[in-house]
């Protein structure tokens, strides 16, 4: 169903509504031209989510935890990388961020008050096993025990990734994700939480984002360990599909009750041009940054993302691995951000390089992204820009779900992250009040999208907003905020910002005009 279509199906006034001129993300924009991916108003009043669909919010463990080094946590490679000059943005760490280790009850109890029914966390690596292997450090595996029982009292579903990024840095030292064996140790980690905690969260995914982990931990150089070989992001990333299926069985042959699915970064992929070589790298973009480990846990394969044949001789690809990379995801989960434009460079002479910043924005150098895969991909500004740096384009939730629908046969999907980074703060004018009305922008025109694609037939079963409190955001610092809730960082104290209410307000009516 077009938008026109699935807005005039109750709103007789909305045929022929025009794309709203300015549209309220104007305090970063300069611009009041037409924006080509506005969302009409009367859409936004016609969108309805199911009953009993979840809404929830997404953390993860090193950017809000803090207690970096208590209870006997070991060292992370985020630790690492954040207490080394010079990578993060203002020289600060997550040694404390929202000092979440301690003050979890008072967080829950927020996410009580917005009425939330999922809450996606992650469990930091090294609180369970400070070096990656051997036996469980118990006072980690009781902090995520009492975590999850506030979690369940609260009325709300735990829902936990195993891995958000922290690996322990003894295993970064023993060669990191290009080391095949570390699908073992991930898969020993993945028994040890399912036997703790496999009684009572039921929803699991092994890693979030893990092209990010592969490409720009171990290719771009943007995340640690920092590294710049284009062989090892292949190595790592068949060490983490393979990893994939490890933990996705352990944690089956622990927990009866377990369902496993993903939190995979995914993006729509539009081709530059019409040509029938952009329509092939949007195509390359689409296997490699999208479906790559969601077809390894599916099919056993890989998809083709390549220029040639695939390169799983550089990978470490060997003879049955088809066998451990197939484990049959329960439910799909993968977040939105935005999109990218895809045009082809295998014609064009490769040289390493390129920029790469945060978490979801790549420049590409002219011959492409990498020697394999031969395409850049650009974020294009078409949309306003959020103030963390990405365009707005609510049509691209409905694209990707609409694809992942079609392809996979009508799986039950979770959207696992979504949201916008803004920077407001409590205005002293309005009492303290947070009025982000970009961010509830943001989330009313997204979601408007994913109604349409929930109507057209997709099962979407819940929605993760990232993120409950403005958090540390990586290589960034404290320079963006995407909390629902407000942190002052110099005192931990929490405002909800008026996005929370709204968004409170949607979980309990199931649309978006409140
Ligand atoms: O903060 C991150 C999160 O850890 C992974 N996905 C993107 C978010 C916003 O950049």
């Amino acid at each position: 169903m077009n938008r026109r279509e699935f807005t005039a199906r109750s709103l007789a006034a909305a045929a022929g509504a025009a794309l709203s001129p300015g549209r309220g993300y104007a305090a970063t924009q300069n611009s009041t031209a037409p924006d080509p991916g506005a969302v009409p108003d009367p859409m936004i009043a016609q969108a309805r989510f199911p009953e009993g669909f979840l809404w929830g919010v997404a953390t993860a463990s090193y950017q809000n935890e803090g207690a970096w080094n208590e209870d006997g946590k070991g060292e992370s490679i985020w630790d690492r990388f954040t207490h080394t000059p010079g990578k993060v943005r203002g020289g600060v760490t997550g040694d404390v961020a929202c000092d979440q280790y301690h003050l979890y009850p008072q967080d829950i109890a927020l996410a009580k008050q917005l009425n939330l029914k999922s809450y996606r966390f992650s469990i930091w690596w090294p609180r369970i096993q400070p070096t990656g292997v051997g036996s469980p450090n118990m006072k980690g595996v009781d902090h995520y025990s009492r975590f999850v029982d506030a979690l369940l009292e609260a009325g709300i579903r735990p829902w936990c990734t195993m891995y958000h990024w922290d690996l322990p840095q003894a295993l970064e030292d023993r060669g990191g994700w290009p080391n095949r064996e570390l699908a073992n140790y991930f898969a020993d980690y993945a028994g040890i939480l399912a036997r703790h905690l496999g009684d009572r969260i039921t929803v699991w995914a092994p890693f979030n984002m893990p092209w990010a982990i592969a490409f720009m931990g171990y290719a771009a150089g943007a995340l640690p360990p920092s590294g710049t070989s284009f062989s090892d992001f292949l190595k790592a990333a068949h060490t983490l599909a393979l990893a994939q299926g490890e933990a996705h069985r352990a944690v089956k042959a622990a927990s009866p009750k377990a369902t496993v699915g993903s939190a995979y970064e995914m993006a729509p992929a539009y081709p530059k041009t019409d040509s029938d070589d952009d329509r092939a790298a949007a195509a390359r973009y689409h296997a490699m940054n999208n479906v790559f480990f969601l077809e390894a846990a599916m099919h056993g394969r890989y998809p083709n993302a390549f220029i040639g044949e695939p390169p799983l001789d550089v990978m470490g690809f060997r003879a049955g691995d088809e066998k451990l990379l197939y484990a049959p995801l329960d439910w799909v989960g993968f977040h939105y951000y935005t999109r990218r434009v895809v045009s082809d460079a295998s014609k064009e002479k490769f040289q390493s390089g390129g920029n790469f910043s945060g978490t979801e924005i790549e420049g590409n150098s002219p011959g492409g992204r990498d020697p394999y895969t031969r395409f850049r991909a650009a974020m294009p500004t078409e949309g306003p820009l959020t103030e963390a740096g990405l365009e707005v384009w609510p049509r691209g939730i409905y694209d990707l779900v609409s694809k992942i629908t079609r392809d996979y046969n009508h799986p039950i999907i979770e959207i696992t992250e979504s949201g916008c980074g803004y920077l407001d703060s409590p205005d002293e004018e309005k009492h303290g009040r947070i009025p982000d009305s970009r961010r509830i922008l943001w989330y009313r025109e997204t979601l408007a999208e994913l109604a349409r694609a929930i109507a057209d037939g997709a099962k979407v079963r819940a929605y993760h907003a990232w993120t409950l409190l403005d958090n540390f955001q990586w290589a960034e610092g404290y320079t963006e905020r995407y909390g629902l809730i407000y942190t002052d960082f110099r005192n931990q104290k929490r405002t909800i910002k008026d996005s929370g209410y709204w968004y409170g307000r949607v979980a309990v009516s199931n649309r978006l005009d409140v």
